[in-house]
């Protein structure tokens, strides 16, 4: 065992011991990914799959809608695998980046257990055995000290699987729970194969014109509020017919918005699944996932999201910023 590991290691030794225990002893195991699923989720879940393919252990890595996943991901090593339908039966159910049941998608079968590898603060190990630790940037970096902890092999399919995450959820390694030893692990990434310029163009210079065509249009929605404080952009659902644009083409505008000098919290609406969905970002200490949970969302302290119940984008959005407004008072 590294002394790094040790030194940054808020998991439970013995669960991170059991957790190899249930991947050993089970025949066929369901890695479970979010639903409007992340970089995170994917490149965890895929990450994990990996592993289990190059020692022969029967798995699949499941999602509940295929088509909401980045198409930026499908570079990724067995990316093409993911399915959308549970395979018929299975003994061991893994979830990742899941901060709580409802972001499966369905309804756990009882009798399964349940090995919870996360790292959102809203988690409520539900786990069998839980591998939660929410000091920790990315669900990739927990996966990574699973596989160190236990002396596991990462391969560099593994290794690209487990940089991407953690690229992703550390917003380029800039969010505050990105440290050190997320550098440690980058680097130890690298070395295992991972190449950072190749995941760099796979990443960000595929886009599509579609994505171009309807950002203009979200930042035209842009409202400033409380002198500039409180950033509000919207999409309406024509926009996303009339570009063909994807929900998650348009998430850049989000942080894009953030990135102005004034801004501290920014607030993005749109229709999704007959609700109105909402995410928030924020700077520093101020922490969004408060306001979500008002709404029965979560997420963590800068980003979390929520959803609600209307499919008027501005009553959403009056309702939003009034809980916003009284929070920070
Ligand atoms: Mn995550």
């Amino acid at each position: 065992m590294k002394k790094d590991f040790i030194t940054n290691n808020k998991l439970d030794t013995s669960s991170l011991v059991e957790a190899l225990n249930l991947i050993e002893n089970a025949r066929y195991i369901l890695i479970v990914t979010h639903v409007s699923p992340d970089p995170d989720t994917i490149s965890s879940g895929l990450a994990l799959s990996n592993y289990l393919y190059e020692n022969r252990i029967k798995h699949k890595v499941f999602n509940t809608k295929l088509s909401d996943i980045p198409s930026r991901l499908n570079f990724l090593p067995r990316s093409e695998k993911i399915v959308e339908e549970f395979p018929k039966s299975f003994d061991l159910i893994i979830t990742v980046d899941c901060g709580s049941t409802s972001r499966f998608g369905f309804k756990l079968p009882e009798g399964v257990p349940v090995l919870n590898i996360d790292h959102h603060k809203s988690n409520n190990n539900f786990g069998t055995v839980n591998l939660v630790d929410f000091n920790k940037a990315a669900t990739a970096e927990v996966i990574y000290d699973f596989f160190r902890f236990n002396g596991l092999y990462i391969s560099k399919n593994t290794a690209e699987c487990l940089y991407v995450g953690i690229y992703e959820d550390s917003i380029a390694f800039t969010t505050p729970r990105c440290d050190e030893f997320t550098y440690e692990k980058i680097n130890f990434l690298v070395k295992c194969g991972a190449d950072p310029s190749y995941i760099a163009q796979k990443l960000k210079q595929r886009e599509s014109l579609a994505k171009f065509r309807i950002l203009p249009k979200i930042f035209d929605s842009l409202e400033l509020h409380q002198e500039g404080e409180v950033a509000t952009i919207y999409c309406l659902e024509e926009w996303f017919k009339e570009t063909g644009a994807l929900v998650h083409e348009t998430e850049i505008a989000l942080d894009m918005i953030l990135n102005m000098n004034i801004v501290k919290i920014a607030v993005y609406l749109r229709i999704q699944n007959g609700k109105t969905r909402v995410s928030l970002r924020s700077k520093k200490k101020i922490d969004v996932s408060q306001i979500a949970a008002t709404f029965n969302g979560g997420g963590h302290l800068n980003a979390a999201g929520c959803s609600v119940e209307t499919l008027d984008i501005f009553e959403a959005k009056e309702k939003v910023l009034k809980e916003i407004f009284e929070t920070k008072k």
